[in-house]
């Protein structure tokens, strides 16, 4: 739709926007969504998606507004839902509002919500929709990734000296960044829906995968790629105190009671090397908007070597470890160098005395933002 828009209309929805925000770590799976409900210049009502279950933003704001709902316009960060979900159409409660003019930024692209603009069409209000879209589908990458793409939007973490090496040759890796960015870790493992590593790293650092952060957020799922059930009894990912899954190659089945509290996967693995693409269709089944990858060179590179990285979040630290530590990633090696592909430094920023850095692989103008 190539509506136009004023100034107003920018600020309202770049307002909604700030309120889809503050959904971050808690909407999982649903959409961050936000809604600002306004008589010209001035907000009537203001409302935002905080947690599946609990009503959607449209309702929020409504409720706020109350009369003054009728013949407003709503700005909403999302397509207004169509269907009775967990809650009833935001549709349908827009059009009984009496209001004047719907304006999305983006459409729904979940085939079971979706259709809310041209119902409220139908009832004969404004619609318009595109208005500050990149933003919206960015502060939803995850979303949108797993119902047009069928899988999560992949962000692989890396924690790096200034010469990209990640662990001393003898593994030791504890701590190469700061305190300030591995907090910053935290905050970026809060809103994605699962966090996986490897059996290298399982066996190596025996790693938690949980949040640890003051803020509210849904705890996000654990998994391990482990081929061959390796995951030793006593590993913190077994304790069984957030949801984790165990993926592991057909034909390796577990044969003790190691695996009792969490659930197993097994996916393809004839060569060694799990089908990644299939690990990914089954996060994307279990509602995984947003995966973050915190691995070691050999599970992240076939990830980026696989093509399946959309986000790169690297935290360098201003230090030298040497050639004999070891690498940020295995690569098979390039046949020329204008065969290496470029990324896109969309961010830099430091966190203490250590730089961050967020690229993306892919397409440059549709993630920009946070
Ligand atoms: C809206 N406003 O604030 C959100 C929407 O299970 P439910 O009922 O919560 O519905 C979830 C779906 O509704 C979700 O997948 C997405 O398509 C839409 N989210 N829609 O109108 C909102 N959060
Ligand atoms: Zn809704």
């Amino acid at each position: 739709m190539n509506a136009t828009f004023s100034a107003t209309d920018e600020r309202m929805m770049a307002r909604a926007l700030a309120l889809a925000a503050r959904g971050l770590y808690t909407t999982q799976p649903n959409p961050r969504v936000g809604c600002v409900i306004a008589d010209g210049d001035t907000i009537v009502g203001e409302g935002w998606h905080g947690r599946a279950g609990e009503p959607h933003a449209e309702p929020i704001a409504l409720r706020e507004a109350g009369d003054r709902a009728r013949g407003a316009t709503v700005y909403v960060t999302l397509e207004p839902c169509a269907h009775h979900g967990r809650t009833p159409p935001c549709a349908d409660a827009l059009i009984e509002a009496g209001v004047a003019r719907v304006v999305a930024a983006t459409f729904d692209p979940n085939p079971k919500a979706g259709g809310g603009l041209a119902r409220v069409h139908a009832a004969r209000i404004d619609i318009a929709s595109g208005l500050l879209e990149d933003e919206a589908r960015a502060l939803n990458a995850g979303f949108f990734s797993r119902l047009e793409r069928g899988r999560p939007w992949v962000r692989l973490k890396i924690a790096a000296s200034l010469d990209g090496r990640t662990a001393l040759a003898d593994g030791e890796s504890k701590w190469i960044t700061g305190e300030a960015a591995r907090d910053d870790v935290q905050r970026w493992r809060a809103r994605s829906s699962a966090i996986l590593t490897g059996i290298g790293t399982a066996l190596a650092d025996d790693p938690r995968l949980s949040v640890r952060l003051d803020a509210d957020h849904v705890a996000p799922l654990r998994v391990v790629l482990d081929s061959s059930l390796r995951t030793p009894a006593g590993s913190h990912v077994l304790d069984g105190t957030a949801p984790t899954l165990i993926v592991h190659a057909t034909g390796s089945e577990p044969l003790d009671s190691r695996f009792d509290r969490v659930e197993l996967f097994a996916v393809d693995g004839g060569s060694g090397q799990l089908d990644l693409g299939a690990v990914l269709a089954e996060l994307a089944r279990r509602e995984v908007n947003e995966l973050q990858i915190e691995a070691g060179p050999i599970l992240g590179g076939a990830f980026i070597a696989a093509a399946l990285v959309d986000e790169l979040l690297l935290y360098l630290a201003p230090t030298l470890l040497g050639d004999t530590a070891q690498p940020m990633l295995r690569l098979p090696a390039l046949p020329a160098l204008d065969a290496a592909a470029r990324m896109t430094l969309v961010e830099q920023s430091t966190c203490g005395p250590d730089l961050r850095l967020r690229l993306l692989t892919g397409h440059p103008d549709v993630h920009r933002h946070r």
